[in-house]
């Protein structure tokens, strides 16, 4: 059955409304640590690679603590990695033996990941990645038939299964289809079963149908037709455990990133790679710890404003709106007077969020035969009240898209 617009609308309102999730990399590749691309790029051989299984032992219950983390730092949906690319599966299987259960961990990384999340409260998303560099079938199955369907009701048995064993799953994460395309992986009738295991279940655009969102990775790129679409950035530079590389993002930069989606009306997925043991970086739960104070001040700017603001480009920070009122994030404070440009209708007053009214004047600048808009505010604090990011409010009499 055709579902309308509304309907696919009705299913998708928790997640355009989420905002912000946390992505989990977690597999037999943390135990080397660089990078969940270890395999390939250190050229392993599947049985090399595969003496890893045997000696992972991460602690009980791991993703207890990452599902509080996730919900002190005001994520409200989390997704982890079920299969990655190497073919390990974090989950119970009949279909393959190379999983949790059978060797390592000996326990089911999916099943305690799900209900730790649920636990907090928080939506449930399960990675899969469809390529496969162990399968005998997994490259070959590009050009060799037979080999192509032993692969593809392989792969589909495997995602019967995660779709199967966990109760309620909110988000199907697809992966990489290399090398086979959506037709030769049979991905619609893949999605139908999908769905019909998982009625109001949310599909990403990675089993070559575009199905519900776009996924930008490593970059921030609103869809501007309205479509859904969720951005995945790493805190460093790799998803899988990788200390060695220090690159971390900041709470400032991670505030920023919560602007920019907000402003696009997607969500932002940040990744964690813990530890073999599940440990969650130092680096990365000072940061979500400030992020989430951030955020129970300034929530409603992030959540519940979207809407592109065309404004002309300034240095110091950039718009939401809901309705009628703009939200200017101050990436860099101006000191005690700040300058807008084209503010999208009349002022009707400022404040500091939360905080005291501040004088505003506005004026009309000639400039050949137009005239340009700017307003001064002023009555700033020298410094910034917040250090993240301090949101100044601004109500207009009537807010009017620019074109
Ligand atoms: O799971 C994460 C990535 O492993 C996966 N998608 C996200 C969510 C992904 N698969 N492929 N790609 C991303 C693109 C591949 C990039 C690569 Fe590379 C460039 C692979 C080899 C060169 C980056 C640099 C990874 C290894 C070295």
């Amino acid at each position: 059955m055709v579902e309308n617009e509304k309907d696919r609308e009705k299913r998708l309102k928790w997640f355009r409304d989420a905002r912000f999730g946390m992505f989990i990399h977690w597999g037999i590749y943390s135990l080397i640590g660089r990078h969940e691309y270890v395999m390939n790029t250190e050229h392993m051989s599947v049985d090399e690679y595969g003496k890893l299984a045997p000696k992972w032992h991460p602690r009980p219950n791991a993703a207890r603590e990452w599902a509080r983390l996730a919900k002190n730092a005001g994520m409200r949906y989390m997704v982890m990695t079920t299969k990655h690319h190497d073919g390990f599966c974090l989950f119970d299987s009949k279909v393959t033996d190379f999983n949790a259960v059978n060797g390592g961990p000996r326990r089911d990384l999916v099943a305690e990941f799900v209900e730790a999340a649920r636990a907090e409260g928080l939506r449930v998303g399960l990675y899969y990645s469809t390529m496969d560099w162990r399968h005998p079938d997994g490259g070959r199955s590009g050009k060799d038939a037979k080999a192509r369907k032993r692969f593809v009701s392989w792969t589909h048995g495997l995602v019967r299964e995660i779709m199967t064993n966990y109760g309620k799953i909110d988000i199907m994460w697809y992966d990489t289809t290399w090398p086979l395309n959506a037709k030769q992986l049979q991905s619609e009738k893949l999605n139908a079963m999908v769905r019909k295991l998982q009625p109001g279940i949310i599909i990403n655009n990675r089993s070559g149908i575009e199905e519900d969102f776009g996924t930008p990775e490593q970059s921030i790129k609103a869809d501007t037709t309205g479509r859904m679409w969720e951005s995945c950035m790493t805190m460093n530079g790799a998803w899988g455990y990788t200390p060695i590389d220090t690159d971390w993002k900041s709470a400032s930069e991670v505030v920023r990133m919560l602007r920019q989606v907000a402003t696009g009306g997607g969500n932002l997925l940040l990744n964690v790679g813990p530890s073999p043991a599940g440990d969650v970086p130092y680096e990365c739960t000072a940061v979500f710890s400030q992020v989430g104070q951030w955020l129970r001040k300034y929530a409603p700017t992030v959540y519940d404003a979207t809407d592109h603001v065309t404004g002309g480009h300034m240095i110091c920070g950039s718009y939401t709106r809901s309705g009628n009122t703009l939200y200017f994030h101050c990436d860099r404070w101006p000191g005690s007077k700040l300058i807008l440009n084209s503010v999208p209708g009349k002022i009707k007053s400022v404040r500091l969020y939360g905080g005291a009214k501040l004088r505003f004047k506005e004026e009309s600048v000639p400039r050949g035969d137009m005239h340009l808009a700017r307003a001064t505010i002023s009555g700033l604090p020298e410094l910034a009240p917040d250090t993240l990011s301090t949101v100044i409010e601004i109500e207009l009499e009537k807010y009017k898209p620019r074109k």
